[in-house]
């Protein structure tokens, strides 16, 4: 299928028209925006998705309001009550393909389960010390109070979301 507006394009400059495939569908729009959540689009990464979130709660903050999907960090897609982590996947799809996609970004939750929990300060702290050593969308969530490093004071801002003693993460 083609989009109606490519075929007026065509129809206009006619038969040596160079046709430009946009992705745009002007049915569904062509990024994902939200006016609760902070998106990077350079990075393509989603923050401000607190721990315990369902997925239809990050699809009712999220425009357009179809044609987006989510799907956990093993790729399988999640729905309903399912909660959102970190590593996953936010798309937005029409009849061509994907138009935009952004990676979640939970902070606190490193394990990609969409809570914090003792594992979680754990492994936060585990990579503080620099036994492991998290990447990508972990490494992110790992620094939960956003000082752009992963600090003794990140593993004690988690452990105390944990033990709930706080119930938000302090940002720079
Ligand atoms: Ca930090």
């Amino acid at each position: 299928m083609v989009p109606p507006c490519l075929l007026l394009l065509y129809h206009i400059s006619g038969e040596e028209a160079k046709v430009t495939i946009l992705n745009y569908d002007p049915f569904v729009g062509t990024i994902i925006t939200s006016s609760k959540y902070k998106i990077d689009s350079n990075k393509k990464i989603i923050t401000g998705i607190e721990p315990s979130t369902k997925v239809i709660t990050v699809l009712n903050n999220l425009m357009p309001s179809e044609n987006i999907k989510i799907y956990n960090k093993n790729g399988g897609e999640i729905t309903g009550n399912t909660l959102v982590g970190t590593g996953a996947k936010i798309k937005l799809l029409n009849n061509i393909g994907v138009l935009d996609e952004l990676t979640v970004v939970v902070y606190g939750d490193v394990t990609g389960s969409g809570e914090v929990t003792l594992l979680d300060v754990t492994t936060i702290y585990q990579h503080y010390r620099g036994k492991i050593k998290l990447t990508g969308a972990e490494a992110i969530a790992a620094d939960v109070d956003q000082s752009g490093i992963v600090t003794l004071l990140d593993v004690t801002y988690a452990y105390q979301y944990y033990r709930k003693k706080i119930n938000k993460f302090p940002a720079n």
